[in-house]
C-alpha cells in the first residue's frame, strides 16, 4: 500500500470508527502529501461515511454513532476549510448560496459542496440547515448571487426543493437552482423544473461552472 492509499484508508477508518485524533492526524497528512481536496473528501472521509450510512440502514449502528461520526466528519472539514478558502476572491466566480432545505437538518453533505465550491474559487454563501425559501432569496439578493443550492437528505424534505424552485419563479427567476442529497435524483429535478442535479460533492463544480459561463 502507498503511503497516498494509507492517508486515504486512514481518512476513512477514522470516520467509520468515529476517531476525531486520527482524522486531525490523517487529513494534516493527506495535506502534506499534496493529496487533492476532492480525492480526500471522495476517497477518504466520503468512504467513510458511506459506511457508516449504511450500518446505519442495518440498524448495526444509531443515532449517537453517526452523531459521533459528522462531528469527526466536521473536524476534518475544519482543517481543510482554510485551503478551500484560500482561493476565495482569487478571481471573478460566481456567487452560490448554498443550504439544506426547510424542515431538513442534514448538514455534512451540503458542507462538502461548500467546501468543494470554494475549492474551485467560488464564493460561497453558506446559509445554514433547515432553511426556508425566503432565507435563500434574502442571502441570493444581498450578496447577489447566480446560483441557489438546496440540499435534502429526506424523501419528506424533498418537497421544498420544490417549493424552493416555485418561490424563485414567483420572484422573478433571477437565480439557478440545483440540488442534492441521497434521495435526489436528475429525474426528480427534471420533474420540479430545477436547473440542475449532482450526485457528488465533486461534480458539484462542472455543474456551477456550466450554469454561470
Ligand atoms: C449523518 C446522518 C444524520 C445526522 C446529521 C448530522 C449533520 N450535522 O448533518 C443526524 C444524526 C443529526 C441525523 C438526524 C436525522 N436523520 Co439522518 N442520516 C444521516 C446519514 C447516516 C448520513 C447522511 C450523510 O451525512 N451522508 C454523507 C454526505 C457526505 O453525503 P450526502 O449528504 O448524500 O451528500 C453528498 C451528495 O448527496 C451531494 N449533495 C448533498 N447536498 C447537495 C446539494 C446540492 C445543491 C448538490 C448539487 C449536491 C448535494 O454531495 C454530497 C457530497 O458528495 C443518513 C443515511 C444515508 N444513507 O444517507 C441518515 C438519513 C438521511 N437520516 C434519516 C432520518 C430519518 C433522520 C432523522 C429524522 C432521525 C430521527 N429519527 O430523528 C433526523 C432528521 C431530523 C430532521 N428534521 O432533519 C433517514 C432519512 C429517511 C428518509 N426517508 O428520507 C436516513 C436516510 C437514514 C435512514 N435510512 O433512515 N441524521
Amino acid at each position: 500500500m502507498s503511503d497516498i492509499e494509507k492517508t486515504l484508508a486512514d481518512l476513512k477508518t477514522a470516520i467509520e470508527t468515529w476517531n476525531v485524533k486520527l482524522v486531525q492526524e490523517a487529513t494534516k497528512r493527506a495535506i502534506d502529501e499534496k493529496i487533492s481536496v476532492p480525492d480526500i473528501m471522495d476517497n477518504g472521509l466520503g468512504k467513510g461515511m458511506e459506511t457508516i450510512g449504511q450500518r446505519f440502514d442495518r440498524a448495526e449502528i444509531y443515532l449517537p454513532q453517526v452523531v459521533a461520526a459528522s462531528k469527526t466528519m466536521e473536524a476534518a472539514l475544519k482543517i481543510l476549510e482554510p485551503i478551500m478558502s484560500a482561493n476565495k476572491g482569487a478571481g471573478a466566480k460566481a456567487t452560490v448560496v448554498m443550504g439544506t432545505v426547510e424542515g431538513d437538518i442534514h448538514e455534512i453533505g451540503k458542507n462538502v459542496c461548500c467546501a468543494m465550491l470554494r475549492g474551485a474559487g467560488y464564493n460561497v454563501i453558506d446559509i445554514g440547515a433547515d432553511a426556508d425559501c425566503q432565507k435563500f432569496l434574502d442571502a441570493a439578493e444581498e450578496h447577489n448571487a447566480a446560483v441557489l443550492g438546496g440540499s435534502a437528505l429526506m424523501t419528506t424534505t424533498l418537497e421544498s426543493q420544490r417549493e424552493l424552485v416555485e418561490a424563485n419563479k414567483e420572484d422573478g427567476g433571477k437565480y439557478k437552482c440545483i440540488f442534492g442529497g441521497a434521495p435526489c435524483s436528475k429525474e426528480w429535478c427534471d420533474e420540479i423544473g430545477a436547473d440542475g442535479y449532482s450526485a457528488t460533492g465533486a461534480e458539484i463544480i462542472d455543474l456551477v461552472k456550466s450554469l454561470t459561463q
